[in-house]
């Protein structure tokens, strides 16, 4: 039975048991203050307001029985599946595999890489952890997804342009209709947020679907079949 919730650029139809919610990198070092992110000189509460609204659903989400995964960016202690260009781009005077105000900087299990306390994982929720931008490249995610009969992505997280744009692309190459939340996902530059959110809508939803948790939230709630059908379209 089909649930429906309000999108753009149209309603956005699914099955719950072949949508997964897809939390990407809500990590130490990118939203706490004293992080990585912050530390960089960047303002931690642009990503911040993303963690109520991400929190909520992710309940709401458990509460209906929804599958959710959670991803963390980070490399290997020893940094063997970091790439030199990654480590060397920006030139920066600290950069990854370096020590950071939480640990070496997203290097899998130093505290800054873990994801934080609000949306902790539960048993039967996977963490991927990625070395890339992208949740699928190098990771074991497609086939977690495609075990569980998984076809369609709400996806939240940070950052807008970054890991949750490259995700979503890799998704959709992948044949997976994703639906992006804007106010569960969060960039430290607003111009960013805004113009990837309309990429991914642009041209009858080139990427996808952009969203808002609320009507999801209801939507999960109530019975599959009656939610957001005022203005439903489906194929
Ligand atoms: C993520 C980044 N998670 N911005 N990483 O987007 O480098």
């Amino acid at each position: 039975m089909p649930s429906f919730v309000d999108a753009e650029p149209y309603v956005f139809t699914f099955e719950r048991t072949r949508v997964a919610l897809l939390i990407i990198d809500m990590q130490r070092d990118f939203l706490e203050p004293g992080g990585f992110g912050a530390m960089l000189g960047n303002d931690v509460a642009l990503l911040r307001r993303t963690v109520e609204p991400n929190r909520q659903l992710l309940a709401a989400g458990r509460s209906a029985g929804l599958f959710a995964i959670h991803t963390r960016e980070g490399h290997r202690p020893d940094l063997a599946d970091l790439p030199p260009a990654k480590r060397l781009r920006g030139h920066n005077a600290t950069t990854i595999g370096d020590p950071g105000p939480m640990g070496r900087i997203l290097v899998r299990g130093e505290p800054g890489h873990d994801i934080i306390s609000e949306l902790y994982p539960i048993a039967g929720e996977p963490v991927i952890d990625k070395p890339g931008k992208g949740a699928f490249f190098a990771t074991d995610l497609d086939a977690i997804l495609r075990h569980r009969g998984v076809r369609q992505l709400v996806v939240t997280g940070v950052t807008t342009e970054v890991c949750v744009h490259t995700t979503v692309r890799e998704a959709n190459d992948r044949g997976y209709d994703c639906l992006v939340l804007e106010d569960c996902c969060g960039s430290y530059f607003p111009e960013f947020h805004s113009v990837g959110l309309r990429m991914i809508k642009a041209q009858s939803g080139i990427f996808g679907w952009v969203g808002k948790s609320a009507p999801l939230i209801e939507a999960i709630a109530e019975p599959a079949g009656r939610i957001g059908m005022s203005s439903a379209i489906t194929f």
